[in-house]
């Protein structure tokens, strides 16, 4: 945990040398003239967080997605069935979550603040990663642990 502030500094500065300024639009990204204060971690949830089960059956849960790069939660647990994940856009930085279940299924584009919601329906147990199609190489990942369901 303690590493995790530096791999992220160092991960978004190889992304921004890489990109230049697509990742980080007019602000300029860390250092940057016209950054404001962040607000992604205003929205940082406790992980790993436990998907709810509602009365149809269907496990959900939300899961934060800011300008830090970064998932929270990041993990997310279940257990086998239908599982609906909503990811929220908290920042202004454009992500494309998908999760690598059996079939994969892409949420596509979410732009800052919108949500999209992806419902997978998982048979075998296990840990799918969720990465973000666009900051993955920064590390912007996500676990869905799966346990049998009882
Ligand atoms: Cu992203």
């Amino acid at each position: 945990m303690t590493r995790r502030p530096m791999s992220v500094f160092v991960a978004a500065l190889a992304l921004a040398s890489m990109t230049g300024c697509a990742v980080w639009g007019t602000e300029g990204g860390p250092g940057g003239a016209g950054a404001a204060t962040p607000t992604a971690t205003a929205t940082v949830a406790p992980s790993p967080a436990i998907a709810t089960k509602g009365s149809d059956g269907v496990q959900r849960v939300e899961v934060a997605i800011g300008d830090d790069l970064r998932l929270h939660p990041d993990v997310v647990r279940a257990t086998t069935g239908t599982i609906e994940i909503t990811f929220r856009n908290t920042g202004v930085t454009p992500h494309d979550i998908s999760v690598d279940t059996v079939p994969e299924v892409d949420g596509g584009n979410v732009n800052g603040g919108q949500t999209r919601t992806i419902t997978v329906t998982v048979t075998q147990p296990g840990t799918y990663p969720m990465p973000c199609a666009y900051h993955v190489t920064s590390g912007m990942q996500g676990t869905l642990e799966v346990s049998a369901a009882n």
